[in-house]
């Protein structure tokens, strides 16, 4: 059985502990490879060596650390299809989804960051006569990056490259449940001839080696993505030790429908933006609203066309609908549909785990659901499910809408779907959400703020944002007389 290693001071290394967790195939629920079960030793070599390659890297010119990242961009470029289908096997999601977006959006990634960084810069500020000011902006130290599992390698490297391209060192800990393409990554960084401990990859629990690393007093700064509780107690550590900290956690993000929008666009694109990843980007929208006039209409052309993805092995090509990560996070999904029932929802389709024959038989396949009848501010309308499950409900005015979709603890996306132009612009200022989509779902440029208002996080990643993120300023007043 293949073993993951950690990847510490450039070199692919066994925890200390020699200790390993079970890695699952989702899609057919067999062990198929162990991961290291890192503890605090292992990330006390990690940040050691993060630290020692600090003073090499932060200072080595902005052009040489790009070239260094772009090698690795176009390492991934060329193992696009073993990268993909490793994505497919750990997560379980369609292959043609993590060939065409997950593993291509890592590439630029990293790109993207190589780039930018070689046009950022800070700022100088004259008032007067007097005075000048100029502002520094340098790398921090070591920085702490833990990524969830449902878009492994395209949150890990969302969040390395711009980490890397300020002049950190990195100390990431991968999801447990989704280690594989991290570790295929470490492979390309040693290829690419990234300097040693520049960056370190520990894998293992949570509650063990994230924890460890959340609370090294030698990490300053720490980037999460995952589950708004996990965020919350990560604050709670990180906070008295005045640590700095980005943190992208849940939704449960609204889509609005008004009658006057383009119906089959709107139609096609919310299908998708209900069960793409199996409901597993935070992206997703899970509560649609649409306009009575249409309610009626909508929900019968929703419902067939939910009732025809493909729910099929991910490694299939026609695969639309794959597996969802875990038996645990299934089972949890599944609890929530069977909360919606007694909370009084209909359900329209769906409801149930979806058996495959042959080699997916024992795979955690959940049917794409959809539920309605229910009240916005009942439990399955609050609370992130982060599965292939959505509510529709019907609304009658502007006001009421919006009152709906602020209605959550939550706030990181919303769509809108209308052909006015005003309204679009009014709801769009109204609803309570970092992002906001009108007339699309999930366009993303890189350059953009990206994350969430409310329990959705603290802090943005993307463009520039990231990059001030990654860095200290610092102020420098002279004066000139
Ligand atoms: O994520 P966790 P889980 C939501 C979704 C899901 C819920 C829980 O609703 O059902 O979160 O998912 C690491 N110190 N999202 O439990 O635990 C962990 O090892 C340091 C939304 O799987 O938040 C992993 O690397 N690190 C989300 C990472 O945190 C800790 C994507 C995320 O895992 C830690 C995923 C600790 N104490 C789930 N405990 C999104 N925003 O996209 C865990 N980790």
């Amino acid at each position: 059985m293949q073993k993951i290693r950690n990847y510490i001071n450039g070199e692919l290394v066994e925890p200390i502990g020699g200790k390993y967790i079970d890695n699952i195939n989702p899609s057919i629920g067999e062990v198929y490879s162990l991961i290291p079960d890192s503890d605090n030793n292992d990330v006390e070599l990690a940040v050691k060596a993060a630290k020692a390659a600090f003073t090499q890297w932060s200072t080595m010119s902005i052009n040489d650390r790009a070239k260094i990242m772009e090698a690795i961009a176009n390492l991934i470029d060329r193992d696009l299809e073993k990268l993909a289908m490793a994505e497919s096997i750990d997560n379980g999601k369609p292959l043609k989804l993590a060939r065409r977006v997950d593993i291509p959006r890592a590439s630029a990634n990293m790109r993207f960051y190589a780039s930018g960084i070689q046009h950022f810069a800070s700022e100088s500020h004259q008032a007067d006569e007097n005075f000048i000011n100029y502002t520094t902006r340098r790398p921090i130290g070591v920085a702490g990056c833990i990524s969830p599992w449902n878009l492994p390698l395209y949150l890990f490297t969302w969040k390395i490259a711009p980490a890397l391209a300020a002049g950190n060192t990195v100390v990431a800990k991968p999801s447990e449940i989704t280690p594989m393409t991290a570790y295929l990554f470490s492979e390309l960084c040693i290829e690419a001839g990234l300097p040693k401990g520049v960056l370190n990859i520990v894998h293992g629990l949570g509650g063990k080696a994230g924890q460890a690393l959340v609370e090294h007093k030698d990490v300053p700064i720490i980037s999460f993505t995952g589950g708004t509780t996990t965020g919350k107690s990560i604050a709670a550590t990180a906070a008295p030790m005045f640590k700095k900290l980005s943190l992208e956690l849940g939704g449960k993000n609204p889509n609005v429908i008004f009658a006057d929008c383009d119906f089959e666009k709107a139609l096609s694109t919310t299908v998708h933006s209900s069960f793409s990843n199996q409901g597993q980007i935070c992206l997703c929208g899970s509560r649609i609203f649409v306009e009575r006039p249409i309610y009626e209409k909508f929900v019968s052309a929703f419902v067939d066309k939910v009732k025809k993805l493909t729910i099929a092995d991910p490694l299939n090509e026609a695969s639309k609908v794959g597996a969802l990560v875990s038996k645990s996070h299934m089972e949890k999904v599944i609890s929530y549909i069977k909360l919606a029932k007694e909370e009084g929802g209909t359900i329209m389709t769906g409801g149930n785990r979806a058996k495959l024959e042959d080699r997916c038989a024992n795979g955690y396949f959940l049917e794409p659901t959809v539920i309605t009848d229910l009240p916005h501010d009942c439990r399955t309308n609050q609370e992130e499910i982060f599965g292939p499950v959505v509510t529709i409900m019907p609304f009658d005015t502007q006001e009421e809408v919006i009152e709906y979709a602020n209605s959550t603890a939550y706030g990181l996306s919303a769509t809108i779907w209308t052909e006015n132009l005003k309204k679009a612009h009014n709801v769009a200022h109204e609803i309570k959400s970092g992002i906001i989509w009108v007339n699309c779902w999930l366009v993303r440029d890189l350059r953009t703020p990206f994350g969430g208002m409310k329990q959705s996080g603290v802090g943005r990643e993307g463009g520039w944002e990231a990059l001030r993120f990654f860095t200290e300023p610092k102020n420098v007043c002279i004066s000139l007389t």
